[in-house]
């Protein structure tokens, strides 16, 4: 029998298929076990996500070490790989290189680094969206390429976010494959998929195109495999449903002044169990148990 497969061999494997890779934002390790069960391709440390649950805007409050603990908390967690939003880089070409390989090494099996100045600010936030230089960022493609063993590279490109335009969005996308870029992700905030469709017809290079479906959320799986794209990252969609139950819970807690009503719209605690494996450690400490 050979060895199994590599995180980072079985994204670029999942790249490389026909028909569109499915991934799912995570924050936490419980987060990406729901995505790793309702049967994703793979999983997205999100920076937003992160963010998020620390109370903190995505804006490159968090540092690496804090981004990298919560990617690897992820990728600790569950069988599917784990590709890591990694901002802009988290500075220069020297950040750069030092991300590419702490994160291989705590078994992540991608990283995605986003054309913007350090410090960057999410896309759908309004603010300096200016893009980094193309011969800084083509450096920092080409640093990461060359340090990694097997990591999966990402190029993210954020033309059309930083209102640059298409010809731009293309030109850097031929200078990022050429630095050793794995694959692309073109970035778009309008509320159809337009222009990562037209990005999709004129790029006419050769690496698998990614996408995150945020905006234009009526775009189908069926629709963007039909384009030849090669996968979708649904970024935020988990936390923004908890988010909402979490809030309708609470709320009804406190108008009705007791749980009983909002009892049947929750979670079992055993549900709670199951993901935390508490059934597999039973299981483990009996055996051990009665061997010692
Ligand atoms: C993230 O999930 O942090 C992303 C996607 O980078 S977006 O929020 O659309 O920029
Ligand atoms: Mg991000």
């Amino acid at each position: 029998p050979s060895a199994p497969m590599g995180a980072a061999q079985a994204l670029r494997a999942s790249l490389k298929s026909p028909g569109l890779t499915r991934v799912m934002g995570a924050h936490n390790p419980l987060s990406a076990r729901l995505a790793e069960e309702a049967g994703f391709d793979a999983v997205w440390s999100s920076g937003l996500e992160i963010s998020a649950a620390a109370g903190v805007p995505d804006a490159n409050i968090l540092a690496l070490p804090e981004c990298l603990e919560a990617a690897a908390g992820l990728a600790n967690a569950v069988a599917l790989p784990v590709l890591a939003d990694c901002d802009s880089g988290f500075g220069n070409v020297n950040n750069v290189i030092h991300m590419v390989q702490t994160y291989e090494a705590r078994g992540l099996a991608g990283v995605c680094i986003e054309d913007k100045q350090f410090p960057k600010l999410n896309s759908f936030v309004e603010g300096n969206q200016d893009l980094a230089p193309l011969d800084d960022f083509a450096g920092k493609i080409r640093a990461a390429t060359e340090m990694r063993k097997d990591l999966v590279v990402v190029a993210r490109l954020e033309a059309l976010i930083s209102g640059k335009g298409m010809d731009e969005a293309l030109r850097r996308a031929e200078v990022y494959e050429r630095a050793g870029a794995d694959a692309l992700l073109i970035h778009s905030k309008l509320t159809e998929p337009d222009e990562v469709f037209a990005f999709r017809e004129a790029y006419d290079g050769d690496l698998p195109v990614v996408v995150v479906p945020t905006t234009y959320n009526q775009v189908t799986v069926g629709e963007l495999e039909e384009r030849g794209f090669a996968m979708a990252i649904y970024a935020n969609q988990a936390l923004r449903s908890s988010l909402r139950a979490m809030r309708e819970t609470l709320s009804r807690i406190m108008r009705d002044g007791t749980t009983r009503h909002v009892e049947e719209e929750l979670a079992s605690l055993k549900e709670i169990f199951d993901l935390q494996r508490v059934p597999q450690m039973l299981e483990r400490q009996a055996r051990y148990e009665e061997l010692g």
